[in-house]
Formats: C-alpha cells, sequence, structure tokens
C-alpha cells in the first residue's frame, strides 16, 4: 500500500469516528403496538402524526400487525434515571369527536427501583386537570410540570421500601409539604419534581427501563374512539414524523428483550407484562372513573 492509499484509509477511519461519534448516545426510536399506526394530522396532511383508535372491530385483534387492538402504544426504551428525564415528558394530543379519561392518554415509566435487571411497577402520569378533554384541537401536555399528575401506586406496592408520596412525616417527602399537610395531592398524585426527589434519594440504582404514550380507555364511553398524537418526547427522542418510527412492538429496555405486538392476557395497564399489578390497576381505573 503507498503512502497516500495509507493517507486515504486513515482519513476513512477517522470519518467514521467522528460519524460515529456524532450519534447521541441514548437516541433509540420509537415502537407502536396495537391501533397505533403512522398518520397524517386531521387538519394538515403535511404533518406526519400517530393514530390511535381505542374502538375494538371484533375478530380483528391478531397478527401480524394487531392493528384493530382496542389500545394503542407508542414506546422507546429510556435506561436512564428519572432526573435524567426532567422536562423531557411531554406530548400534543388531538381528540377526534370524543374526550379523554379513564385513565388515557397517560406517559407511564418501567422502573428497575433495585437496579437488578428487572422492572418492579410502572409509573403513570395522567393529563390533568382531569376534567375531560376539549375535542377537535391540539392541545399539549407537560408530564414534568408542578401538576401533580404522578401516580406511583405500583411502585408503594412493590415492597421494595418505596414510600407513600402523600406521607409528610417522611423526610424525603416533607420539603413538598405546608403545615405537614402535602400541598400537591390530587387523588393520592404528585408532581414530577416529587418522584425525582425520592427515586433519587432512596433509590441510587434505580433505572427508568422504557417510556411509553399509552391510550386503552375504550370501556370509558367519553374517551372511545380515535385520537392522534404528535411531538411525543420520552428523553432524548422526540417524535415528530413517520421516521421515528422504527418498528412495531413494545420497548422494555434494561436488557429485557423488546416485546412483539401480540397481546399478553390479563394485562390490564398495557406494559405487554401480566403481573398482579394488573388487576389492581383495573380496579382503581373502574372504581375512579366510576364505570
Ligand atoms: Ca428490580
Ligand atoms: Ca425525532
Ligand atoms: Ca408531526
Ligand atoms: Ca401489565
Amino acid at each position: 500500500m503507498n503512502m497516500r492509499a495509507i493517507v486515504f484509509c486513515m482519513c476513512l477511519m477517522l470519518f467514521a469516528l467522528f460519524a460515529t461519534a456524532g450519534v447521541p448516545t441514548g437516541e433509540t426510536g420509537f415502537l407502536l403496538s396495537g391501533t397505533a399506526q403512522n398518520s397524517q394530522d386531521p387538519e394538515n396532511p403535511a404533518n406526519d402524526v400517530i393514530r390511535i383508535d381505542t374502538t375494538p372491530a371484533l375478530g380483528q385483534c391478531m397478527a401480524p400487525t394487531y392493528l384493530n387492538c382496542p389500545v394503542g402504544t407508542v414506546s422507546r426504551r429510556l435506561n436512564v434515571q428519572i432526573a435524567a428525564l426532567d422536562n423531557m415528558l411531554e406530548f400534543k394530543s388531538y381528540f377526534l369527536n370524543r374526550s379523554c379519561g379513564g385513565g388515557s392518554p397517560r406517559m407511564q415509566l418501567s422502573v428497575d427501583l433495585n437496579g437488578d435487571g428487572v422492572a418492579d411497577g410502572n409509573l403513570f402520569a395522567y393529563t390533568f386537570p382531569s376534567a375531560g378533554c376539549p375535542p377537535n384541537r391540539w392541545q399539549y401536555n407537560d408530564m414534568t410540570d408542578e401538576a401533580p399528575r404522578w401516580d406511583a401506586s405500583q411502585l408503594v406496592a412493590s415492597g421494595l421500601g418505596f414510600p407513600s408520596l402523600t406521607d409528610c412525616t417522611n423526610p424525603v417527602v416533607a420539603p413538598f409539604c405546608v403545615g405537614g399537610q402535602p400541598t400537591f395531592q390530587n387523588s393520592g398524585y404528585v408532581p414530577f419534581a416529587v418522584l425525582k426527589a425520592v427515586l433519587t434519594a432512596l433509590f441510587p440504582n434505580h433505572k427508568i427501563c422504557s417510556g411509553a404514550l399509552v391510550d386503552d380507555s375504550g370501556w370509558f364511553p367519553a374517551a372511545a374512539g380515535v385520537a392522534y398524537y404528535d411531538i411525543i418526547s420520552m428523553g432524548r427522542a422526540t417524535w415528530e414524523d413517520h421516521e421515528d418510527t422504527v418498528g412495531r412492538g413494545f420497548a422494555r429496555g434494561c436488557g429485557m428483550a423488546d416485546h412483539d405486538d401480540s397481546e399478553v392476557d390479563g394485562d390490564k395497564d398495557h406494559d405487554y407484562a401480566c403481573t398482579p399489578n394488573d388487576q389492581t390497576y383495573d380496579q382503581q381505573q373502574h372504581s375512579r372513573w366510576n364505570q
């Protein structure tokens, strides 16, 4: 090999090195499951969006795409600690001749509390206030703002020492209380800042395995039907056009293989696993929404 060829090769290697280094870490794409699919903004066909229909078509919920299941999710692997998600969990929603409710839509984080590579439960963030959503207009949802929208009940129930977030006698929760009372409570739901403080202080080895936007409350009449979603930020990636959809299935993270699109029997919170949490979740949603 002559000198010019060697220099050329070295340039190529350097280029490859810098090209690789230019891809930000943690930027994995988004997976769609159930009835979630690439679509267009109903008001502007130039805008790519995701469409979810929570109304099942009988007998059509089947392989290979499960496109008529009465649930849709948009998920990606995260593998970060909670503090790395501050200001990075948000989405826009548009409800076509329908509203919201019944726990949908929500952002759902799969959490490994003790860092053993096994998820211990989900955190749920709901749109707020929960008095329904206006139809046929885009609205923006910031899940790490000051509103009490986060439900940590599955982590409390995990038996791994996650405290009640409305217990003002707990020294980690106390800074968020005034006069011994929580200032933030909404049916036991709390703002993101409380979760961030508790997870960071009490579970230094925790991991947020994956995140998902879930719309699955077709059983609640006001939330049944078609919704559109766009500008979905989960950590260091944002879904804004069809290129951000990298496949079908459900992202798991924490070293677990992504799940495919197939339904899991008894999976009520739609994290593609059936655990004792599912029955509890289902009962709580139905009693909260009185259906
Ligand atoms: Ca674990
Ligand atoms: Ca993007
Ligand atoms: Ca878009
Ligand atoms: Ca489940």
